[in-house]
């Protein structure tokens, strides 16, 4: 539900109706007021990307899928901004790869910790980790919230997929041997850098991509095994980079960004 009309021929509507699901999951308490400037960040990252998933994101995706497969006790780290946005398909996602929902939070409060556990709740989670004292567990060397987890969840796993996340706390988790899966919009970002899968792509359009992905290599464990073999994460971060360089490159040498052609061509 969202407060304002946005007419459906408006040439942003979608990027206006996902900023509005934002601001209306921040009214609720859901979102923190951190994250209404933390999707403006990932707004301006998407436009150079073109909107759309890369290749590399799309690569990126396969590997965090079939990761999440094999994994023996993999864990969906939610915060605000993925509960507003993702909550079906975060727990779709957890129902094919059998993977735990932990809310996480930067900005720590119960409030805001119940508010997120009732909207996976309603999405369909059957069991949400890491609320209040259940998040009794501490991650060693990280200063901010995010170090709480609950022992069943984070703390024992050995996959977490970290949706818009703070850099530190995926260094700290790579650091206790945990393969960490990123979704993050800005490749230059510690949590791009530091994670061992990083997807550079909007979740609103990743996640539903992963639950499909997930879902065709659920029969097929060789070819989980194959996917991974092949994918080297620096490298295709590199090609997320070399990507959004050589599409603004583009863009430049023509000088004028919107025309009828160019949107036709989804550019
Ligand atoms: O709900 P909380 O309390 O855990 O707080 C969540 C935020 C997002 C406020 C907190 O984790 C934070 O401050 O994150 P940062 O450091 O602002 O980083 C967020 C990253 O997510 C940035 O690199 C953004 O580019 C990226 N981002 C924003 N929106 C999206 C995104 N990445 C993918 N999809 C998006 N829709």
């Amino acid at each position: 539900m969202t407060s304002i009309k946005i007419p459906p021929e408006h040439p942003r509507a979608e990027s206006l109706r996902i900023r509005e699901e934002l601001v209306e999951h921040y009214r609720k308490g859901v979102v923190a007021t951190a994250g209404l400037i933390a999707h403006g960040r990932g707004e301006a990252f998407d436009y150079t990307l073109g909107e759309k998933t890369t290749k590399p994101a799309l690569n990126a995706i396969e590997a965090a899928a079939a990761t999440l497969l094999i994994a023996e006790k993999p864990v969906i780290s939610v915060n605000g901004n993925t509960a507003a946005l993702v909550a079906e398909e975060m727990v779709r996602l957890s129902q094919i790869v059998k993977a735990k929902i932990e809310v996480n939070l930067f900005y720590r409060s119960l409030e805001r910790e119940l508010a997120i556990k009732e909207l996976l709740e309603k999405a369909g989670a059957h069991e949400v980790l890491g609320i209040g004292e259940h998040a009794s567990a501490k991650i060693p060397e990280l200063g901010s919230e995010r170090r709480r987890v609950d022992p069943r969840g984070i703390l024992a796993a050995d996959v977490v997929l970290v949706p818009l996340e703070d850099g530190d706390r995926t260094e700290a988790l790579v650091k206790m041997g945990k393969k960490v899966i990123a979704i993050d919009l800005n490749p230059l970002s510690r949590t791009s850098q530091k994670a061992t899968i990083s997807i550079v792509d909007n979740v609103v359009r990743a996640t539903p991509k992963l639950v499909e992905i997930a879902r065709e290599l659920k029969q097929d464990s060789k070819k989980c095994h194959r996917i991974l073999l092949d994918f080297d994460n620096k490298k295709n971060l590199a090609e997320s980079i070399t990507l959004i360089k050589e599409r603004l490159s583009k863009l430049a040498e023509k000088g004028e960004y919107l025309t009828l052609e160019d949107e036709k061509h989804g550019f």
